[in-house]
């Protein structure tokens, strides 16, 4: 289609572009049983989490150039990076209210809530300051789909290797897209009416953010599968499969095209 000529597009044109792809909000609609016990408080984040996975997939294909990737990259990129992906937008959600986390409109938890969840009060104070960082930084929705296509698309750069020449190039491919996402943050901060000196150190800032962003992820997967171990969380074989045949058809349709 047109979108293989994303090299071309303006900073402004990007940006517009993975505006318009941002997800809707989504509501829980489940009676919430308070007090939480740890089955129905892990039922509720697995519920909402499906539902936002797959949107995440419908949210990544309006991504300029991802669908020329190749299906293996796309693939993998959405398997190394979904959790951040939802932390960033969870803290999103959630930097208007300190203190709290906005799961969904309908589902909003502080970190003493948590207590009724081995191990997830850390993950909240986790989540918690670094929602008060973007606070403090006083984060634009601008910026933060531009962060939160950079964690997607620099989420496998050092585990993959590519082989065939298909690889490569769509490794090519993901890298100048990466370019164009920097680029339109770097023109994203630029519109703030700051000096030269203190826009790059914005861009600094908010970028470190995403090592943190990581390590919360890494924090947040160890924690689900010692849920998983106690079988707390049921795992939606189901949901998978339908993700991944998702996946696969569509972009051999875009392939085919
Ligand atoms: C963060 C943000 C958000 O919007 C929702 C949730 C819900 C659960 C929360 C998590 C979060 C923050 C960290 C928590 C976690 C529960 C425990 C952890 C608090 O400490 C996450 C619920 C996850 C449910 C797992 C569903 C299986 C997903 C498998 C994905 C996968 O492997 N593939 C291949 C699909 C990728 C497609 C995009």
């Amino acid at each position: 289609g047109n979108h293989a000529h994303h090299t071309a597009m303006s900073p402004e044109e990007f940006i517009s572009r993975i505006m318009e792809a941002e997800p809707p909000e989504i509501y829980l609609m489940e009676d919430m049983k308070k007090p939480f016990t740890e089955t129905s408080m892990m039922m509720s984040l697995t519920n909402l989490a499906d539902k936002e996975l797959v949107l995440m997939i419908s949210w990544a294909k309006k991504i300029p150039g991802f669908l020329e990737l190749c299906l293996a990259d796309q693939i993998h990129l959405l398997k190394c990076c979904w959790l951040e992906i939802l932390m960033l937008g969870l803290m999103w959600r959630s930097v208007d209210h300190p203190g709290k986390l906005i799961f969904s409109p309908d589902f909003k938890l502080n970190r003493e809530e948590g207590q009724c969840v081995e191990g997830i009060m850390e993950i909240f104070d986790m989540l918690l300051a670094a929602t008060s960082r973007f606070r403090e930084l006083k984060l634009r929705r601008e910026e933060y789909v531009c962060l939160k296509a950079m964690i997607l698309l620099n989420s496998n750069l050092c585990t993959s290797s590519p082989q065939t020449a298909e690889e490569l190039e769509s490794r090519n491919k993901m890298l100048r897209l990466l370019d164009s996402v920097i680029d339109a943050l770097v023109w994203a901060i630029s519109k703030l009416g700051l000096t030269t000196q203190q826009q790059s150190l914005r861009l600094g800032r908010l970028t470190m953010l995403l090592s943190h962003i990581r390590h919360m992820s890494n924090k947040g997967m160890d924690h689900l599968s010692t849920m998983k171990r106690k079988n707390v969380v049921l795992v939606y074989d189901l949901l998978l499969e339908m993700l991944d045949a998702n996946t696969s058809s569509s972009s051999s349709q875009t392939s085919a095209s």
